[in-house]
């Protein structure tokens, strides 16, 4: 049985598996790089081990030391969250050679899936739909034209070491076929070592529609039902909710069969997702999957009432599901919006930077992953994403409600955030009507951008009122007898706030 576990991340995920862990019971030990030194995920763990310099590659991406910091630590197992290490095969082998739990899929399962042509032809022989394409990788430009032919325009080549969006060409005309092929599979040699392509039939305005599924290591596998996550800015996720608007409760057992049949094919173990994309007749297609948690998980385990991170846990100890795909249901409607440092007016660049202030929205069916605080600085090196902002509501109607009173109630100073564009998300007709496709964001943008009814006065409330609470902690770590703080100017804290409104806008 696990008793001490690594976690191989950072941010909010780091500590929401840490949370997990204390539930249950287990140590947590944490890494961190040198920009996250005063993170939230290394005050929170039981030990905490520095691992390198900030770029990921020095830190949070290098096997070696996070396999050194196991042993040192005597941790029996590791967790590697979302992106960084979580979907390479090579920790999953290295921790099976190193005789440490990894809290994870199989390296098989992770590698099938990884090369998508692999993938898509698992998925063929499981008998599960893929979108119209090439079975093997192409390399010629007769062999490229030949495929089009028999596809049909428009297409899209992919590269089959890609996912999410990277090394992706779309073609509408023939005439652009081999430049484009020549492009993609030079970009695909160029991110991933690999210029293997494959031709798929472009599916225009599609859903994002994904489903979650749990195996145990004794042939058990159940799926979770959906998530609709088509609410996304050049494959970023930005919104997500379950059930999904456009589904059917019929289309729900046959897609949520199929992702249960795709995950049997790899002899999945875990907690994985299969990604769909549907089309308006809800026709749908195997994207890829993810063998890993995924950052929206919160939403499938506030609706079907279950912590996947234990179930992680609980898989890696091999033990036996511990319910059937009968008793499992959704309940409720459940939403997530993700909070990054971003300023959405400035083509949404990343807004990293010192936190002023924050006031999380409490009360009746909320919660708010995060791990930043007041004081912190968030660091220029990784993801913008500082918070996630899950809600529940009895219904679709209620749940959004409740969003735009979460949101409202969210307070962050100091850096530019996406709280306001969030709330003007939940405003717009087309998401309200839950009539929205993957092109939402592109076609909304003007509303998306524009004033609302979002209250974005108040901040300056709070940013006062912390200011405030700064300048008095200062001024009686002044007066006590051993400190060796020392006056650095002898100053009003009014002036402070007159001189900052001034000069800040907000
Ligand atoms: C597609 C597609 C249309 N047709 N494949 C984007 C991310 C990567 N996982 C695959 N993606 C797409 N593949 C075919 N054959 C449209 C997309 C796509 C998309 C998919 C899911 C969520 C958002 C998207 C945004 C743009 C394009």
């Amino acid at each position: 049985m696990i008793q001490k576990v690594l976690v191989a991340n950072r941010g909010e995920i780091a500590v929401r598996i840490m949370r997990s862990c204390r539930e249950m019971g287990i140590k947590t030990v944490a890494v961190f790089s040198e920009a996250d030194r005063s993170s939230m995920h290394v005050q929170y763990a039981d030990e905490a081990y520095f691992i390198g310099e900030s770029l990921s590659t020095d830190s949070y991406l290098n096997i070696d030391k996070i396999i050194g910091v196991a042993k040192q630590s005597g941790a029996d197992a590791i967790h590697p969250g979302y992106g960084f290490l979580s979907e390479k095969a090579a920790l999953a082998e290295r921790c099976e050679a190193e005789n440490l739990i990894f809290i994870g899929p199989s390296a098989h399962a992770i590698a099938t899936m990884g090369d998508k042509i692999t993938a898509r032809k698992t998925m063929i022989a499981a008998g599960v739909p893929v979108v119209p394409g090439t079975s093997d990788k192409v390399t010629s430009e007769k062999d490229a034209i030949a495929a089009v032919k028999e596809i049909g325009l428009p297409v899209m080549i992919k590269a089959s070491a890609g996912g999410g969006g990277k090394g992706m060409r779309l073609v509408r005309k023939e005439k652009d076929i081999v430049s484009s092929l020549r492009a993609a599979r030079s970009e695909a040699a160029a991110s991933f070592g690999d210029d293997a392509v494959y031709i798929e039939k472009y599916i225009d305005s599609p859903h994002h529609i994904e489903f979650q599924v749990l195996a145990d290591k004794h042939g058990n596998t159940v799926h979770l039902f959906e998530r609709e996550c088509s609410v996304q800015r050049r494959h970023q996720k930005v919104v997500e909710e379950t059930p999904s608007p456009l589904m059917t409760p019929e289309k729900r057992i046959e897609m949520g069969n199929a992702a249960v049949s795709a995950a049997k094919a790899v002899n999945y173990s875990g907690a994985g997702t299969i990604e769909f994309i549907v089309d308006d007749n809800l026709n749908y297609y195997f994207l890829e999957m993810n063998t890993r948690l995924q950052v929206e998980h919160p939403i499938t385990e506030r609706v079907v009432g279950i912590d996947l991170v234990k179930e992680q846990i609980n898989v890696a100890n091999d033990k036996v599901l511990s319910f059937k795909q009968e008793e499992l249901s959704q309940h409720g409607h459940a939403i997530e919006c993700r909070i990054y440092a971003e300023d959405a007016e400035n083509n949404f660049m990343p807004n990293p930077g010192l936190i002023r202030h924050v006031t999380e929205p409490y009360g009746f069916g909320i919660r708010c992953d995060g791990y930043v605080y007041e004081g912190y600085t968030i660091p220029i090196y990784y993801d913008s994403m500082i918070a996630k902002l899950i809600v529940w509501g009895d219904n679709r109607e209620e749940a959004i409600e409740r969003m735009k009173r979460a949101l409202f109630e969210y307070k962050i100073t100091g850096v530019k955030t996406s709280i306001r564009f969030l709330s003007r998300i939940m405003d717009a007709p087309d998401f309200r009507e839950g009539k929205y496709n993957t092109h939402f964001i592109e076609k909304n943008l003007p509303f998306l951008l524009a004033e609302g009814d979002y209250d974005g006065k108040s901040p300056q409330l709070y940013e006062d009122l912390a200011v405030m609470v700064a300048f008095f902690d200062y001024q009686s770590r002044l007066n006590e007898k051993s400190s060796k703080w020392a006056p650095l100017v002898k100053s009003s804290i009014w002036k402070h706030i007159g001189r900052r409104r001034a000069t800040t806008e907000m």
